[in-house]
């Protein structure tokens, strides 16, 4: 039995985090037998990089890195989602994955880190995620978390850019997505493959979830994709049901409210990093 190390499963996604995710979305789609498992306290110093997801094999073959996992996991079980592709097929799909990882990955995180009120929309999560400290001691954790994802968006390049320029990134990936998949019930026809896993849990992470972004409402417009997470979750995630229907209520709740366009919708970003000030100390 494979086991899969994530943080805590959220709004119909298999775990907050997208990249733990799509790692889960692997092992279902393969039908490989695995138990997702909620690292303990959330200490990622007790993880091989400080990170998610990660997973120990049955013979205690320890693997992190979502496209380390899938190799690892495609040459030691024959491939099984993958081993039908052509040539060619499987050179799109192994860049597809780094446009996923790499690029979707940040406009996750604008959706719920960026703006104050799309983080306070996490509050309920962080409290269960928590739980095990006293309820004074959470704040600075959260706080902390929030601060260390913004400085990673920044270092990366895509926080450098504006919400609104970040947004057109999205819509573009978005029709990419939609105009591959076109009507076709998976990606490359009628059975999924792994590039499947990986969108689908990039879609759900902005689409499910209960941040009111624009980005949200872009893939939200395009039947195809919402047909195609539809078709994913039932065949899927049937235990995930009663999540997905409670986070779709307070979706629609915070769909109404106000979203200034204001400075100080960004003002998170923009007070970690001023992009005036030199880059570099002049010794
Ligand atoms: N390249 C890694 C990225 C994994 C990653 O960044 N995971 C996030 C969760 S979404 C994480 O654990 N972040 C903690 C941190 O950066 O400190 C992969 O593909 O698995």
């Amino acid at each position: 039995m494979i086991t899969l190390y994530g943080y805590l499963p959220a709004w119909g996604c298999s775990d907050m985090s997208p990249f733990v995710s799509y790692t889960d979305a692997w092992l279902r789609m393969s039908g490989l037998p695995f138990k997702a498992v909620i690292l303990e306290k959330g200490d990622l110093t007790k993880t091989p990089k400080g990170k998610l997801p990660w997973i120990i094999d049955s013979d205690g073959t320890s693997v992190d890195d979502t496209q380390l996992i899938q190799y690892y996991l495609e040459k030691k079980y024959n491939d099984p989602l993958d081993n039908w592709l052509t040539k060619e097929q499987r050179g799109a799909v192994t860049l597809m994955h780094r446009a996923i990882g790499e690029s979707w990955y940040w406009i996750v995180v604008q959706t719920r880190y960026r703006r104050d009120e799309d983080f306070a929309i996490y509050d309920p999560l962080w409290v269960k995620f928590l739980a095990w400290l006293p309820e004074e001691e959470r704040r600075a954790p959260v706080e902390a978390f929030r601060d260390h994802l913004l400085t990673q968006f920044w270092w990366h390049g895509a926080g450098r850019n504006t919400e609104r320029e970040v947004e057109v990134t999205a819509e573009h990936l978005t029709d990419a997505m939609s105009d591959l998949l076109g009507d076709k019930p998976y990606m490359y026809g009628d059975r999924p493959c792994s590039i499947d896993a990986n969108i689908y849990a990039g879609l759900v992470h902005v689409a499910y979830t209960p941040f009111p972004s624009p980005i949200g409402r872009y893939v939200r417009s395009k039947p195809n994709l919402v047909a195609y997470m539809k078709r994913i979750f039932d065949k899927y995630y049937p235990d995930l049901r009663k999540d997905r229907e409670e986070a779709e209520i307070f979706l629609q709740k915070n769909l109404k409210l106000p979203r200034p366009n204001d400075e100080k919708a960004d003002h998170r970003l923009r007070g970690l990093f001023d992009p005036t000030k030199p880059k570099f100390k002049e010794s």
